[in-house]
């Protein structure tokens, strides 16, 4: 089902939502947020903008079913390698790593235990919402675990003892502070990024999504 106009998939709601429109209305497209709308027109350009979690995003890009798509690569590389797992469609393209969005994927333990390197986590119970991020680095690593899957709380599995450490995404540190937990490695650093379908485009499209990255190179470069 290809439409005319440019889909772009956002998050709705979430770190990334605000600058994300900021960016494109800083590269000149003209859209009004209003309500609980999943597909909301811009005004000037032949462009949908599709709001949804930001969980989503790199499947409707992988699948095909929108044209682009900010994403933190976090999440994107974590969906790719489940995807790939399972045999279904991971294929994407990276147009442009972005501002913002910045973080890293750590893993953490208790801050009174010590630590001298990834053998130490051996046969340790490690939760995540990352399990395939995990599973990568421990791997490369060559050191078993178990895995404790979570969707939120991750910060608390420890104290609660359901798990020996986490994986989690970290910025400030502050929240692995205030829950008695020091970051040992650094196993990912992810910003946001615009992604972009596999297949072919109308030449109106590619000349859009063209007219749109000059656009973005310029508003990025006269931030930094
Ligand atoms: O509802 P939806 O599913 O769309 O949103 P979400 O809740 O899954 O994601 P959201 O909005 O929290 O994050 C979206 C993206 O922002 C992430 O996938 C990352 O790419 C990026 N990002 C950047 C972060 C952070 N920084 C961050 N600090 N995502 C989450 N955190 C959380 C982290 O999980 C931990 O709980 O912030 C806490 C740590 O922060 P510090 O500053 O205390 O270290
Ligand atoms: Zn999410």
């Amino acid at each position: 089902m290809q439409t005319q106009r440019l889909r772009i998939a956002i998050q709705k709601k979430g770190r990334l939502s605000k600058e994300c429109q900021n960016l494109l209305k800083q590269c000149g497209v003209k859209f009004n947020l209003v309500g609980e709308r999943l597909v909301v027109h811009a005004e000037n350009m032949p462009i949908d903008l599709l709001l949804v979690r930001d969980d989503d995003i790199p499947g409707l890009i992988m699948d095909g079913v929108v044209d682009l798509g900010v994403i933190g690569e976090n999440e994107l590389e974590e969906v790719g390698l489940e995807r790939s797992a399972l045999g279904e469609p991971s294929e994407y393209q990276k147009l442009r790593r972005l501002d913002f969005g910045g973080c890293r994927l750590s893993i953490a333990i208790d801050k009174d235990e010590t630590y001298s390197g990834p053998q130490d986590l051996q046969g340790k119970r490690i939760a995540t919402t990352y399990p395939q991020l995990v599973k990568r680095y421990m791997d490369e690593q060559g050191v078993t675990f178990s895995p404790c899957m979570l969707n939120g709380s991750v910060e608390v599995a420890p104290r609660a003892g359901l798990a020996d450490a986490i994986c989690d995404l970290v910025s400030t540190g502050a929240t692995l502070e205030a829950n008695g937990l020091k970051e040992v490695e650094v196993i990912l650093r992810s910003k946001a990024v615009l992604i972009q379908r596999n297949g072919e485009f109308s030449a109106e499209k590619q000349a859009l999504i063209e007219r749109l990255l000059t656009r973005m190179q310029g508003v990025i470069q006269a931030k930094e």
